[in-house]
């Protein structure tokens, strides 16, 4: 494969590793643990591995241990780091016994059913560390949750002799582990199952995981372009720039690249939720702060846009809902695309249809088809950043007439997301991600089952980072998913009275008149240390507390 200079130069970079992974471990047990929500459901449903520990590594005694082959699955979207999370977990079990193995399901949890795999050798392993992207063995987003899958999965592991298998995703990724773990448990089958915590939307973290891993890439990358469009717009001073955002539900990366990069608005879907704003009152917000910096003459600024706002505005919100379960009926299942847009039309409340009718077609269609795999909308698919930017022009047009504005509206539109997901993972992600990756050999060997890896006290020197493992039924609950209750992990949204947003709400008015842009430039790899290893914002802030 043909490198870069960089790539060579990083290639070398060995990344860090907390103390208490340095040497042999011993795990250290927690009182039992509870789902966050649902208890009685939970316990029912992970009768074998609900219930266990939280625990930590300590620094413990020297054992000889046997060879284990593992298996490893990247599952979801993409995310910097992975091909680190990979490497550490095949530098930890080598370090357990030189003949370990390490095999790689190709193209996410689907080549674990359909038995396409590769073994992953130290020449391939070394060609991938510490560079982005998840194509060492690519990614998938097939849901495991049938019988027949975890059945197909058992005899390919069976066939490779492997006793650990490690699902590297996000939240639907890690119920999916979860599941399977608990089959594999119910079934005496002998396999462990551990998860990673994975994703740039930064929405799988509670108070055992920090961050998902990726995030921090991620924002950094996106941060950078955000500066680089805020320079442009502050020497043309003529464009109004809507930014939209990765990051699915949550807001996280849209408050994170604010808190970078001080742009003139940033919506939080969370907070349009909770205020329950409708879209024109969105637009009025966007419009008043359009016209305010009109009046000083200034006819330009910079709009961040989480992906997922549609789905938090309360109307949108109740249509998708009643979409989901009119979409789930067999009936409408047996149905072509277009049949089916005339099916929820006929099937919806009234109130709902005034909302669906009310949208762009486009925009209405697109909230209609295509779920992905896990039942999610498919935010990235719809263009939000021109939604608003045309209704805001069409309300300016309108205060022109009655004089409440006088400035000029020019617009350009962005969608920053896979411009992120595979960006080489800054110094934090790739020290977090070869760290998750070891610590999961420690999990494993120590016999553990249904847990994910965890990392803790991130803010601090890696040598103070806290290695050890949480059960993932500790993070369940009961959703709605294709019209029926299932088990899944709830997904860390941005909370409104925590710090993060509590800072940049502090800020927003001054950002939003003022021109006090912050351009946070490429992330570094090489340099002082407060130029390359820093967290986000959002971690630093989280962990002032
Ligand atoms: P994961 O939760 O699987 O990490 O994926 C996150 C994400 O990057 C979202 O931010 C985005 O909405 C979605 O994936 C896009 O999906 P796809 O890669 O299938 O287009």
């Amino acid at each position: 494969m043909e490198k870069s200079y960089l790539q060579i130069a990083r290639a070398a970079y060995q990344p860090k590793l907390p103390k208490a992974l340095l040497g042999p471990v011993k795990a250290v047990a927690g009182a039992p643990t509870q789902s966050v929500g649902n208890q009685e459901e939970i316990k029912e449903l992970f009768p074998n591995t609900y219930g266990m520990p939280v625990i930590e590594f300590e620094a413990g005694e020297a054992q000889q241990l046997p060879a284990i082959n593992v298996g490893v699955i990247l599952s979801g979207g993409q995310a910097p780091g992975g091909h680190n999370v990979i490497s550490g977990l095949f530098d930890g079990i080598k370090s357990i016994n030189p003949d370990s193995k390490l095999y790689g399901f190709i193209l996410g949890p689907g080549g674990l059913v359909d038995h396409n795999y590769m073994e992953l050798t130290s020449d391939i392993i070394d060609e991938y560390r510490n560079t982005g992207g998840f194509d060492i063995i690519g990614s998938g987003r097939t849901k495991l949750e049938e019988v027949e899958q975890f059945e197909k999965g058992i005899k390919i592991l069976r066939e490779l002799n492997i006793k650990a298998l490690v699902i590297i995703g996000g939240d639907d990724s890690n119920t999916n582990a979860c599941v399977l773990a608990e089959y594999y448990a119910a079934k005496n089958y002998g396999v462990q199952v551990i998860g990673c915590p994975k994703t740039i939307d930064g929405d799988l973290k509670n108070e055992q995981i920090e961050t998902s891993f990726g995030f921090d890439t991620a924002c950094k990358t996106y941060s950078e372009l955000i500066g680089n469009i805020q320079r442009d717009c502050n020497s043309a001073r003529k464009y109004w720039h809507f930014i939209k955002l990765m990051g699915r539900s949550a807001s996280h990366i849209a408050l994170e690249c604010a808190l970078q990069c001080q742009p003139n608005i940033c919506l939080i879907s969370e907070e349009v939720e909770a205020k329950a704003m409708s879209l024109d009152d969105v637009v009025t917000y966007i419009a008043e702060a359009v016209a305010k910096r009109a009046e000083d003459g200034k006819d330009f600024g910079t709009v961040l846009i989480p992906e997922g706002l549609i789905e938090f505005i309360p109307a949108i919100k109740k249509l998708i809902a009643e979409l989901n379960d009119v979409l789930a009926s067999s009936e409408a299942q047996a149905l072509n695309r277009s049949q089916q847009i005339d099916f929820v039309k006929q099937h919806i409340s009234p109130e709902n249809l005034a909302v669906f009718n009310s949208l762009p077609t486009s925009v209405a269609r697109q909230l209609a088809l295509d779920r992905d795999p896990h039942g999610n909308v498919q935010v990235s698919l719809i263009e939000t950043e021109k939604l608003l930017s045309a209704m805001v022009a069409a309300k300016l047009d309108r205060w022109k007439k009655n004089g409440k504005y006088k400035g000029k509206f020019a617009t350009q539109h962005h969608f920053f997301g896979y411009e992120g997901r595979c960006a080489a993972p800054s110094n934090y992600d790739a020290d977090y991600c070869y760290s998750l990756g070891f610590n999961a050999s420690r999990l494993i060997a120590n016999g553990k089952t249904g847990y994910m890896s965890i990392i803790k006290n991130t803010t601090a020197p890696a040598t103070e980072w806290i290695a050890g493992g949480v059960p993932i039924t500790m993070m369940m609950n009961l959703e709605r998913r294709n019209g029926k209750m299932k088990p899944v992990i709830r997904k860390a949204l941005v909370e409104l009275d925590g710090a993060p947003f509590k800072y940049f709400a502090s800020k927003r008015e001054e950002w939003a008149r003022e021109t006090k842009y912050v351009y946070p430039g490429p992330i570094q790899y090489f340099g002082p240390t407060e130029v390359c290893d820093q967290p986000t914002i959002t971690l630093k802030l989280e962990q002032q507390k």
